[in-house]
């Protein structure tokens, strides 16, 4: 059997597993900010069960929770036009998740770098749910039939095998179409925001160091120092683009300025072709600071008031479950569960 067409939907997700960073901010929330004006429908959750594939305190998990609706809220997602929650609220993720978990392959797991990179070493040791991790994932996207996932570049690896698995249950079940194959989309200049003390690894909320990453929260001279000390080479800024090659740390505080900016990385380096970075890096900080101050400062504010965020995320949730249930009332008849 075919199924109807799908109508474009987006979804896409933050752990909260610690403190957002700028990496979090340009690579995924300010383009979820963009994407809710653009007619389509729009979920943004706080995905609190993959939160604690690792070792989350529960009151830390509690309040980073809220904190994450609120950094969504304060830097311009609009809980009156997307709908906002929390993972754990809407127990279809995880039904579908473990339907997911018996249609993906062992193979395809082992070849996801997510995994190999977190669990590093003592993958024996890690927990099974970090393993099993795209498969939820596959499950967040696929329980709303979205359509496109905007994503930081990293996450790009998960949402084709979210596809895989959408193409292997419409085959098995013969459904055709039932789930929708959905689109990655990663555009703009800061995809993959890179550590600032290794322009090699990736700026993550869990990284070692606090002065490898920009924190949502940091405060003005917090975040002065910290683009102050970022590793760079001895030359300044080049001419063109072409000169940023092989030097990764360079390369990624122009991305983040023109990130941050809404310009091309081309547009800011004729702005500062030949610059030094005893130039460029204030200029880089004070515009950080322009940005993320007004949305820290609405933060804190929002953080005052949590039952006001839990009232939120409960209303988000009533409304995510309201298109997930019949989705996954086709889906239980599809396997054959009897209802
Ligand atoms: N450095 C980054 N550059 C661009 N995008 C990024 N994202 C995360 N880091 C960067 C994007 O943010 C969204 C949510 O990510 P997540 O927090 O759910 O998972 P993550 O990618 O594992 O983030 P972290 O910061 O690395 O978390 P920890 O350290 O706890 O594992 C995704 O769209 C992601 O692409």
């Amino acid at each position: 059997m075919t199924e109807a067409a799908h109508t474009p939907r987006v979804f896409s997700g933050i752990k909260p597993s610690g403190g957002l960073t700028l990496g979090n901010y340009l690579g995924a929330i300010k383009r979820w900010v963009d994407m809710q004006d653009q007619g389509m429908e729009t979920l943004y959750c706080v995905v609190d069960m993959h939160a604690i594939t690792v070792w989350q305190d529960p009151a830390a998990l509690t309040h980073a929770t809220r904190e994450v609706a609120a950094a969504f809220i304060a830097s311009g997602i609009d809980p009156a036009k997307s709908i906002l929650f929390n993972q754990s609220m809407v127990s279809g993720h995880a039904e579908l998740g473990w339907i997911f978990n018996c249609v993906a392959r062992v193979g395809w797991m082992n070849r996801m770098t997510q995994f190999k990179d977190k669990a590093g070493k003592s993958a024996e040791k890690a927990s099974l749910g970090l393993y099993a991790y795209p498969s939820l994932m596959a499950a967040d996207i696929l329980l709303y039939h979205a359509t496109h996932v905007p994503v930081g570049e990293d996450q790009k690896q998960h949402v084709e095998l979210t596809r895989d698995i959408a193409a292997k249950f419409n085959h098995d079940y013969k459904c055709d179409n039932f789930f929708p194959a959905p689109e990655p989309v990663i555009e703009g200049p800061a995809t993959r925001v890179m550590n600032l003390r290794d322009g090699s690894k990736k700026m993550s909320k869990s990284g070692a160091s606090d002065m490898e990453r920009i924190n949502m929260t940091d405060d003005a001279d917090t975040i002065a120092k910290k683009f102050k000390k970022a590793r760079t080479d001895p030359d300044g800024l080049p001419d063109t683009l072409e000169g940023l090659q092989g030097r990764a740390e360079a390369r990624n505080l122009v991305d983040i300025y023109a990130g941050l900016s809404n310009q091309s990385p081309e547009a800011v380096i004729a702005e500062y072709a030949g610059a030094g970075w005893g130039r460029f890096k204030p200029a880089l900080a004070d515009l950080a600071v322009d940005k993320l101050a007004p949305i820290s400062t609405e933060m804190k504010r929002l953080m005052d008031d949590p039952a006001e965020i839990d009232r939120v995320l409960r209303h988000g949730a009533d409304q995510a479950r309201a298109i997930a249930e019949p989705i996954l009332a086709r889906t239980r008849e599809i396997v054959g569960f009897v209802s």
